[in-house]
């Protein structure tokens, strides 16, 4: 028990340096984020309840230091956690998801029984999205979530061919106004300028001296 709450579970989030641990739990448990970035130092830990109805839970969400520096420290506490683990990586980071095999390795070295959450973390900006990832566990013995995972993999491909074709419209819009700025400016290039239409619009230069003219210069000795 944990004072007014009917239980007390502790978490463990680990992760490579910089995928956003700390992040991931200031907005959990004070709802702010801040965009600079402090690296962690060893652990830190902070609290928040929640209830699931009609149970009252205290959570004590441990947060850990990514750098290598730390990895010694950091097993130890891998042993106090209530039997789950929240591993980070950076949906924008093709690295910290190759690393994720080394952070399941540790868990495997330093726990027995354990369940682990994989979280894809700074999924805010589609453009720098690198490695998007979706796990299903599927039975194909029991039939279990294999019609769910492949209906949203068929939403994915629609998607995808969607986005594909408004990407192209787009494209071809921007070619339809660069070739229709190029010919105008062609037009207006050939076209005589103010000063030119003015020289033009002089008496012939016999009478007033002589007109030398390039393509498009011209000047006009009087
Ligand atoms: N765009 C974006 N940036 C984020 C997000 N989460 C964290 N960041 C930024 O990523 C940087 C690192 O975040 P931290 O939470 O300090 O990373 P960490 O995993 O705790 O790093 P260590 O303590 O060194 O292990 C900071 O500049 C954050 O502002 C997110 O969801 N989106
Ligand atoms: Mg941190």
């Amino acid at each position: 028990m944990a004072g007014d709450c009917d239980h007390l579970f502790k978490l463990l989030i680990i992760s490579d340096s910089g995928v956003g641990k700390s992040s991931l739990l200031l907005r959990f448990a004070d709802n702010t984020f801040s965009g600079s970035y402090i690296t962690t130092i060893g652990v830190d830990f902070k609290i928040r309840t929640m209830e699931i109805n009609p149970e009252k839970m205290k959570l004590q969400i441990w947060d850990t230091a990514g750098q290598e520096r730390f990895r010694t420290i950091i097993s130890t506490y891998y042993r106090g956690t209530h039997g789950v683990i929240v591993v980070v990586y950076d949906i924008t980071s093709a690295e910290s998801f190759v690393n994720l095999k080394r952070w399941f390795h540790e868990i495997n070295q330093n726990c027995d029984d354990v369940c682990q959450i994989l979280v894809g973390n700074k999924n805010d900006d589609p453009e720098r999205k690198v490695m998007g990832t979706q796990l299903f566990e599927t039975s194909d013995k029991e039939n279990i979530s294999v019609e769910l995972m492949f209906n949203c993999i068929t939403e994915l491909v629609l998607q995808a061919k969607k986005d594909n074709l408004v990407k192209q419209q787009q494209q071809q819009n921007d070619m339809v106004k660069l070739t229709r700025n190029s010919k105008q400016k062609k037009a207006t290039a050939n076209a005589p300028t103010h000063a030119e239409t003015a020289l033009w619009s002089l008496p012939q230069p016999e009478a007033h001296g002589r007109l030398l003219g390039g393509q498009s210069q011209f000047c006009a000795v009087i």
